[in-house]
């Protein structure tokens, strides 16, 4: 199995809620690393970006205006197959479809407030993690 790296993102509803402790566990448990950590505030420009590639969806504008909202916490985790392996502990997009003891079942509040973004695929995540972090702040 390939080593790999994901970007998450613990969103504004779960760090208001006080749970990226909570959070953390689940991805530590599943055995991966957090490989790079930052508590920021996004401003509207960076997550316009972020989220460009949903420019043209219904829910932009309100994805937005979510994840400015509030702190959010980016990460970088790492560990055999972490794109698919946080994607599986991370649970469906809208938390009523999501896997029992996944994070977006447990936490999530709805569709839009759902806790936590993983990077869908390898090429997105190298592409995610440039887009947050320089080299020096992700530490193996
Ligand atoms: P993902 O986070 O599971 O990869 P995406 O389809 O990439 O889901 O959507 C990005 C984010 O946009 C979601 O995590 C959620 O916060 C928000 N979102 C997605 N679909 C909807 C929707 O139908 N209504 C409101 N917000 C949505
Ligand atoms: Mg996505």
């Amino acid at each position: 199995m390939p080593i790999q790296q994901s970007l998450s993102i613990i969103k504004p509803d779960a760090t208001k809620r006080n749970l990226t402790g909570k959070i953390n566990a689940k991805i530590e448990d599943a055995g991966l690393r957090i490989v790079a950590q930052k508590r920021v505030k996004w401003k509207q420009a960076e997550a316009r970006k972020f989220y460009a590639v949903h420019k043209d969806r219904p829910f932009y504008k309100d994805l937005v205006k979510f994840m400015t909202s509030g702190p959010i916490v980016m990460q970088v985790l790492e560990g055999n197959n972490a794109v698919s392996k946080y994607r599986k502990i991370m649970g469906a997009t809208n938390p009523k479809e999501a896997d029992k003891g996944t994070i977006r079942a447990d936490f999530a509040q709805d569709i839009e407030r759902n806790s936590v973004h993983g990077s869908d695929s390898a090429e997105n995540a190298a592409k995610e993690i440039k887009l947050c972090f320089k080299k020096a702040e992700i530490v193996g």
